[in-house]
């Protein structure tokens, strides 16, 4: 085995899984910077805050299925782990890595220090020390094995010294790459042929079956076989909004996101479904509005890849254990298409239902109103947004204007968004670029949503991060107006309205300042052409529209 430090083997192995960015601020790992610039292509992304470096790997993971790495300092160290949270609620494989204490000088009240390890234990599937050099490479590949297996998701790694200065020390180590486990998913389980056969005839017996399919969809990219077994049995298909992007918007037998943040329709086809297909969902409280829709009790199946979600908030008729893709491949060798005929009804059903939706929401869609209406934003992104592109959404209203009024035109196009956390999808949004530097990139987020990590545009910037930004810009978090509606007993005082609004700033100009191209839109004709100017630019563009500050998004039915 060769001898040589753990700088140079971490480069090394970081390389070999194909990792070509790095999302930090420093100081950690120094030495193995300095070795990743004489021995590798990766580009080392030195971030303005550990929270945002931990979104963009997040980005970076989710927009290509290969863990996105970022890194801390001791004292920055829970600065990234609150950054991981969104990461484990999304499943996203994310390895993070922190310098942390040392044997020496431990409980002695040296500078920075705090045990930082409990702060991760929640938020990741490995926690985990290095505290001798040569443990660098098992260690690491124990990271990735664990960040892309099952259900994905993040990983830490401390690495002995306040910067992890252990990288300096030498060893008889050896780089090896298990390139199993670069990518998600490393696996692909197959189903006990006797479930599947079982789930097959629960859902060919139905008269008005649904399915809901979620991020473990996207994540088995079993998109094609999803549609696929839809068409063929003549089954509408509701998504989670992490699962959105596993059927296009347009597609006829499409009913769009079910849940919280969600369209009518959606939960109106779902609550009056007699037999539910979950494939790759938590079946948690945002897909099914809190478990309304559709009401526990209501026939069941699922597909899973995790065994402990099976049955986790609805009794099964059949529970299926195996990898999205393959086990929608199987169902698919053994349909009875004849049987969607007793579907007719349903589909049509299913339709006017969502005719219905398209009636109702028409004129907000296609607002002329100054100032702009969210709606006609998120129908212009459905038009306009190139067939390749990556959606990058945040939480709150953004997550549900874009969940709720945006529709794919592609199976090309994917669909990210935030899983609770305000902020994510800037620097999120800057991750998927720097992991498909091919694909447009579009973020749709809320003014206060920006505001978390706007110097990261300098970053974008200086690294020639060109991903398009627009911001749902109406001076105000004004998802946040209902509930202080509520708390104010009806009506709001001026008082009231400090708690959610804020000063009248112009984010093309605050992006043109440090250093990206900025365009402002008052009127929603402008928008078309700002986005196409944006997505031709080849430069980091912030498109700030603004809006009406008292449009609000509609409430979830159930
Ligand atoms: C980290 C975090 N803190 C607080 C919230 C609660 N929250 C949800 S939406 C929202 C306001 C959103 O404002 P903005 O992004 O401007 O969008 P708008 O509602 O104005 O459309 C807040 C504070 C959250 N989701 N995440």
């Amino acid at each position: 085995m060769p001898k040589m430090t753990g700088a140079e083997c971490l480069a090394e192995m970081l390389a070999g899984y194909g990792v070509s960015h790095v999302f930090m601020v420093p100081a950690v790992l120094r030495r193995t910077f300095a070795e990743m610039e004489r021995r590798t292509a990766i580009k080392r992304i030195h971030t303005h805050g550990e929270k945002s470096a931990a979104y963009m790997a997040d980005g970076y993971a989710r927009a290509s299925g290969r863990p996105g790495i970022c890194m801390a300092q001791v004292i920055g160290a829970l600065n990234l782990a609150a950054g991981l949270r969104d990461a484990h609620l999304a499943h996203s494989p994310v390895i993070a890595m922190t310098g942390g204490r040392d044997p020496k000088t431990k409980f002695r009240k040296v500078y920075q220090e705090v045990d930082d390890i409990p702060a991760f234990e929640p938020v990741t599937k490995l926690n985990a020390t290095i505290d001798d050099v040569s443990r660098i490479p098992d260690m690491l590949r124990q990271a990735f094995r664990v960040a892309v297996s099952g259900a994905p998701g993040p990983v830490h790694l401390q690495f002995r010294g306040n910067e992890g200065q252990i990288d300096q020390e030498e060893a008889d180590m050896e780089p090896l790459v298990e390139a199993l486990f670069a990518k998600v998913p490393p696996f692909r389980p197959e189903p006990d042929s006797a479930s599947v056969l079982a789930a097959l005839k629960v859902l060919q017996d139905a008269a008005r079956p649904v399915i809901v399919a979620g991020g473990g969809v996207r994540a088995s990219g079993a998109g094609a076989e999803l549609v696929a077994l839809a068409e063929r049995l003549a089954i509408p298909v509701a998504t989670s909004l992490n699962g959105k992007d596993s059927i296009p918007g347009n597609h006829p037998l499409s009913v769009g996101v079910v849940g919280t943040y969600s369209r009518e329709s959606a939960n109106r086809v779902v609550a009056q479904a007699d037999t539910v297909c979950f494939i790759g969902t938590e079946t948690g409280s945002m897909t099914t509005h809190f478990w309304a829709a559709p009401r526990i009790g209501v026939a069941a199946v699922q597909i899973d890849v995790e065994p402990e979600a099976l049955g986790r908030n609805y009794p099964l008729k059949a529970a299926v254990l195996g990898d999205a893709r393959v086990t929608l491949a199987r169902m698919l060798a053994h349909t009875n298409a004849d049987t969607s005929g007793r579907r007719k009804a349903w589909i049509e059903q299913a339709s006017s239902i969502c005719r219905e939706w398209q009636d109702k929401y028409r004129a907000a869609l296609a607002s002329d109103a100054v100032p702009i209406r969210p709606e006609r934003i998120c129908s212009e992104l459905s038009r306009h947004a190139p067939e390749d592109a990556i959606v990058v959404v945040d939480t709150g209203h953004a997550g549900m204007w874009m969940g709720g009024m945006f529709d794919s035109r592609s199976p090309r196009q994917s669909f990210m968004r935030s899983a609770g956390h305000l902020g994510w999808a800037f620097p999120a949004g800057l991750g998927a670029k720097c992991a498909c530097p091919g694909r447009p990139v579009i973020v749709f987020t809320g003014d206060a949503g920006f505001y978390y990590h706007l110097a990261e545009v300098e970053t974008a910037a200086r690294w020639g991060i060109n991903a398009v930004t627009v911001v749902n810009n109406n001076r105000s978090g004004n998802q946040s107006m209902r509930g202080f509606d509520r708390a104010y007993g009806g009506e709001q005082t001026d008082k009231a309205r400090e708690l959610w609004t804020y000063t009248d700033v112009n984010f093309a100009s605050v992006a043109e300042n440090l250093g990206a191209l900025g365009i402002r839109v008052d009127k929603p004709a402008d928008f078309a052409p700002a986005l196409h100017r944006a997505l031709a630019a080849n430069r980091p563009v912030v498109i700030d529209v603004a809006t009406d500050i008292d449009a609000i998004a509609p409430a979830a039915v159930s």
